[in-house]
């Protein structure tokens, strides 16, 4: 019998490259809630304009470099546009779960320099998109998702490729790397649900080498 079902670790093979590894965020996730909470309350997340119109996810960012958006264009920022002040360092526990999961799946010594923290409600979605603001690809994404369900969504190197859908859940970390880096993808629309530790939120931290 399994005394501690919370506590999925098995590694799952989602793509060339990526990593889904469930539950690896659950032995940190004390630690790093408080720092996480402690990050929003200084910088609280917004809902960024883009070119494409306003986000329905709200964002805050940790690291040298702050993902920004705004009606003329989007990317990275060393400054918070709100406070003009660089963006708190991105905190050790974060650093060392990032650095675990992408030794797991496989990539050794991941130093990312930019934590983005979207944060989800109901209704809330992203759309198909690639990442493609960052220098290096060889560098992989570790992203890390905390509170209520998600469906992400998980194309292939084109816009019309089929997607897969993950169910994403508290804890879960995934890895993209290799040739998954460039691939699309999203988040499906949220549903209303609760979480314990989030209440009605799905909070999903972005780990990336921008530069
Ligand atoms: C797959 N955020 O902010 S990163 C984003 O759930 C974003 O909020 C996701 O996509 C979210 O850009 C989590 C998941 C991710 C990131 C990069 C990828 C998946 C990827 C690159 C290639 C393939
Ligand atoms: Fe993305």
């Amino acid at each position: 019998m399994d005394l501690f079902p919370e506590h999925r670790t098995k590694p799952v093979a989602i793509a060339a490259g990526a990593c889904w590894l469930p539950g690896f965020a659950l032995s940190v996730m004390p630690t790093l809630w408080q720092s996480l909470q402690q990050h929003l309350a200084a910088h609280p997340a917004q809902q960024m304009m883009t070119p494409m119109g306003l986000m329905s996810v709200a964002t805050s960012s940790m690291g040298h470099w702050g993902w920004v958006g705004s009606s003329q264009g989007y990317g990275y920022l060393a400054y918070d546009p709100v406070t003009g002040q660089p963006w708190p360092a991105i905190p050790p526990v974060i650093l060392q779960l990032a650095a675990n999961a992408a030794a797991q799946a496989g990539y050794s010594d991941f130093v990312p320099d930019s934590c983005l923290i979207n944060i989800y409600q109901a209704g809330s979605k992203m759309g198909l998109h690639q990442d493609k603001d960052e220098q290096d690809f060889s560098q992989p994404i570790v992203s890390v998702s905390l509170g209520i369900p998600a469906t992400f969504l998980f194309g292939g190197a084109k816009r019309n490729d089929a997607s897969a859908k993950i169910p994403l859940q508290h804890g879960d970390v995934v890895v993209w790397g290799g040739e998954s880096r460039r691939f699309y993808h999203g988040v499906a629309a949220i549903g209303a649900h609760q979480h314990p530790l989030t209440g009605n939120k799905r909070i999903n931290l972005t780990l990336r080498k921008a530069k």
